[in-house]
């Protein structure tokens, strides 16, 4: 179950299969390394579709939603999956990726360097705390493979 105290909650990211085949993977966890975010879960995985439908389930609907599960578990790379946690990490995560459309993502933003498209946008972030929690069991769901480790806290808990 997820944590809902904001100061050590815990959110899904994944660098999707575009991102790794950039080598952007490194950059990615860089960022949130030095945001002050600990990791407590990464792997490298090519999901299967059931995997990929579950995880977009709410876009079914949508005409972009065949072709999204096709560029998430087609094989040319994986995705890295990836648990984080610390201070109201789902709105950072979701901020520091940026937006979904391209023209709106702020250059600063890990979509807003490294994209232009919306359909190769390199990386995903929860976006609520419910989400988070259903991701994390969806793609960490087995025991252990989520690890609670002592960061130094007093840096970061001000
Ligand atoms: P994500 O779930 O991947 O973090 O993305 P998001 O919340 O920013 O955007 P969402 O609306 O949930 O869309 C999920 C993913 O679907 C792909 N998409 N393609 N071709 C299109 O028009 C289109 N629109 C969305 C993107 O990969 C988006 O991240």
């Amino acid at each position: 179950a997820g944590i809902k105290n904001t100061a050590s909650e815990r959110t899904f990211i994944a660098v999707k299969p575009d991102g790794v085949q950039r080598g952007l993977v490194g950059k990615i966890v860089s960022r949130f390394e030095e945001r002050g975010y600990k990791l407590v879960a990464i792997k490298a995985v090519v999901p299967s579709r059931a995997l990929a439908e579950e995880h977009y389930a709410d876009l079914r609907a949508r005409p972009f939603f065949r072709g999204l599960v096709e560029y998430m578990t087609n094989g040319k790379a994986p995705v890295v999956a990836m648990v984080w946690e610390g201070k109201d990490v789902v709105r950072q995560g979701r901020a520091m990726i940026g937006a979904t459309n391209p023209l709106e993502s702020s250059p600063g933003s890990i979509r807003g360097q490294y994209c232009v498209s919306v359909g190769r946008n390199i990386i995903h972030g929860s976006d609520s705390f419910e989400s988070a929690t259903k991701e994390i069991q969806l793609w960490f769901g087995k025991p252990g493979e989520v690890i609670d480790w002592e960061p130094a806290n007093w840096v970061w808990t001000m």
